[in-house]
């Protein structure tokens, strides 16, 4: 039985297409606390998080929008996500992926506290490597990668806590990178599994890999997913849709081999927006993942006979 804690995050400040903000109430009318309570978890909803007071904030690149609201959203789930974790599981129900520049520093910052390594596992389209100096589109969510490994560029935001290094880092689903986020990931050693490495070797292998990495270093381990790691025809409730994401099996394969791990601390559901869904059927597939996430099964065995 875990603790799972959901944190409402109406963001929508990461980028330019409006309805994200209607994120955290389709996941509540998809069911996702009826669901994760029929798992035999207590769920306790935090309700929808507010940022603080705006400051005045800039950066050198002209075409970074809504800084000064991602800068106070950042601060406000950064500490969310830190007082949380010590009672459970946070899951935070975004709102665009910017939530992931505070969600992780937050996480971050309690491994600090407490002697772990901290662990980030990417499920996206996009590498979200680009740096408020690098983006061409201005748009935040695309950028927290690069924050939480510590990459310079975001001195409008408050120093990221402890860096996650590269080696810690492992993203799945990719296949639509910019050039300069190519050529900075080119740089480091962060672990990049795109649609390329999932269609020759699956999505086991390389997991398993990972996962066994967290636990040989008694890692915490922050899931963070974004809607379009999903294949658009399954996952149409997204503003950034790339063709050829991952299937319904493949996404829940990775759900249910998070959970036979024990390892994940906490979650972020980011980028839906209900406003795109098809009569809530992504929203209600992101509440099933977390469900495979949170143990159901597809089949109780008995015992375990996966070898
Ligand atoms: B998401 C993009 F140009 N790279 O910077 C950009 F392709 O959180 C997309 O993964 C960013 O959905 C996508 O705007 C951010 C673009
Ligand atoms: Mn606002
Ligand atoms: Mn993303
Ligand atoms: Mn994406």
């Amino acid at each position: 039985m875990t603790n799972c804690i959901l944190i409402g995050a109406p963001i929508d400040s990461g980028q330019r297409r409006p309805g994200c903000l209607m994120g955290p109430a389709a996941y509540r009318v998809a069911g996702l606390a009826r669901t994760l309570e029929s798992l035999g978890h207590a769920v306790e909803d935090r309700g929808d998080l507010a940022h603080g007071a705006l400051r005045p904030a800039d950066c050198a690149n002209p075409a970074v929008h809504s800084l000064a609201e991602t800068v106070a959203w950042t601060e406000a789930l950064a500490e969310a996500v830190r007082t949380a974790l010590p009672a459970g599981l946070p899951i935070t129900l975004g709102g665009d992926h910017s939530l992931a520049l505070g969600t992780v520093a937050g996480a971050a910052e309690h491994a600090q506290e407490i002697g772990r390594p901290l662990f980030l596992l990417w499920l996206d389209a996009h590498s979200d490597f680009h740096t408020p100096l690098s983006t061409d589109s201005g748009n935040l969510h695309g950028t927290p990668v690069a924050y939480i490994a510590g990459r310079s560029g975001f001195d409008a935001f408050p120093p990221f806590p402890a860096p996650v290094p590269a080696g810690n880092i492992c993203m799945f689903g990719i296949r639509s990178v910019d050039p300069a986020e190519q050529a900075a990931l080119q740089e480091c050693d962060i672990a990049i599994n795109d649609m390329r490495v999932l269609d020759e070797q699956g999505i086991v292998a390389p997991l398993r890999a990972f996962l066994d990495r967290v636990k040989a270093a008694n890692g915490m381990l922050h899931v963070s997913l974004d809607v379009d790691f999903l294949d658009p025809a399954i996952a149409p409730a997204v503003g950034t849709t790339v063709p050829g994401g991952t299937t319904f099996r493949e996404a829940h394969l990775v759900m249910e081999l998070l959970h036979e791990s024990g390892l994940v601390t906490s979650l972020d559901l980011v980028e839906l927006n209900p406003f795109l869904d098809d009569r809530g059927r992504t929203a209600r597939l992101m509440v099933d993942l977390t469900a495979s996430l949170m143990g159901r099964k597809v089949f109780d065995r008995p015992t375990r006979s996966f070898a």
